[in-house]
């Protein structure tokens, strides 16, 4: 090799081992890059398969991306409940959160313990109701409006004559993953009046997975439900939902799905879906959060008014699969809930 190309070379790669460092610094502050508003989502469960934890951490996500310098961590809290105050405590302990943010009707508690140690945390909780405390905001859905209309499409589907799978029972079923107090005290007897409003003698066979996961024995149970005339189930069990999907396509019946829309799930045999818009909320509230104007110590209710909680009656699935007629009067129902000429209202739990 002459001299010159040696030089050139070395010149070269000179040249290139700067580039390279060049490269790496530049890339050095974006990696640890100022963080100006830092988030932990803490899923109390696991995301996948849970409808509600789904739309949470994406509308939490869709929200950081349209400021910068916001940070989202998601945990994921497991199955363990008991688990899950110690969870949120040390996310609180390490004091790097601007704001943690939740779902389900239990975590208010859980956040109202863990702010006694850690009274500058603030929390948003989807889900569930907070009772103005001062370290929490609290979104909780009208789900007395949600679940009345899952019963009224029920009672629609259990009492009718054109669809291949109804039978002669008037017997309709509801899975849940567990039971608690808006399961038991606003879910069930919603589900209930609606379908007793299109038959009174409409019965609500209501069972309950012990778990949000076990996908086996909800396939189990729901066909146990299929069995003694059940047409059409409600499940409500995060993973176990799965299960009753399978036991409807095995054995002949109808799902319906709850708070996301659920058709392409299994098409026509989810026939009917009622949303609450918990993605948007989420994508809402963290913005607000991020830019410094949410309203901490306040618990708000939304509904169908409000337009969080809906019946997906848009989705061509279920234009396909469900008749005219019980299109017809799920439009109307609709139409009373939102002009408030039928109100049910939430209870504070
Ligand atoms: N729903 C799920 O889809 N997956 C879950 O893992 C889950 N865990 C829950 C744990 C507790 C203690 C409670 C009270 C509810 C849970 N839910 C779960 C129900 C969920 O928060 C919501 O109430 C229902 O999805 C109805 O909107």
């Amino acid at each position: 090799m002459d001299t010159h190309r040696l030089v050139r070379t070395v010149y070269g790669i000179t040249i290139l081992a700067a580039a390279v460092l060049l490269a790496a610094t530049a890339c050095a502050p974006d990696e640890e890059r100022t963080v100006s508003f830092s988030i932990a989502v803490f899923v109390p469960g696991v995301v996948e398969g849970s409808p509600t934890y789904e739309m949470l951490v994406e509308g939490v996500k869709r929200a950081a991306e349209e400021r910068d310098e916001v940070a989202v961590r998601v945990i994921e809290g497991g199955f363990n409940q008991a688990e899950w105050g110690e969870g949120l405590t040390s996310l609180s302990a390490t004091g790097e959160y601007d704001l943690i943010v939740s779902s389900n009707p239990s975590l208010p508690e859980i956040a109202a313990e863990v702010a006694e140690s850690f009274p500058a945390q603030r929390f948003l909780i989807l889900d569930g109701y907070g009772d103005n405390h001062e370290s929490m905001a609290t979104v909780q859905f009208n789900q007395r409006e949600q679940a009345f209309l899952n019963g009224y499409f029920a009672g629609l589907v259990t009492t009718h004559d054109g669809l291949k799978h109804t039978r002669d029972e008037l017997r309709i079923g509801l899975l849940a993953g567990q039971e608690y107090p808006i399961m038991n005290e606003v879910i069930v007897p919603a589900f209930t009046l609606g379908a007793q409003t299109i038959d009174p003698d409409i019965e609500v066979d209501f069972r309950v997975l012990g778990n949000w996961y076990d996908a086996g024995t909800a396939n189990e149970l729901a066909g146990s439900m299929i069995g003694r005339g059940a047409d059409v189930i409600l499940t409500i069990a995060g993973g176990g939902n799965q299960g009753v999907i399978a036991a409807a396509k095995e054995r002949g019946g109808y799902v319906l799905w709850f708070d996301s829309s659920g058709y392409d799930q299994e098409p026509g045999v989810v026939l009917g879906s009622s949303i609450i818009r918990l993605d948007t909320i989420a994508y809402e509230r963290t913005l607000q959060a991020i830019d410094g104007d949410l309203s901490f110590g306040v618990s708000e209710v939304v509904g169908v008014r409000e337009g969080y909680v809906d019946f997906d009656t848009e989705d061509s699935l279920y234009q396909r699969h469900v008749p005219t007629d019980i299109r017809a009067e799920i439009g109307k129902i609709l139409e009373r809930l939102r002009s408030g000429d039928l109100e049910l209202e939430m209870p504070r739990l």
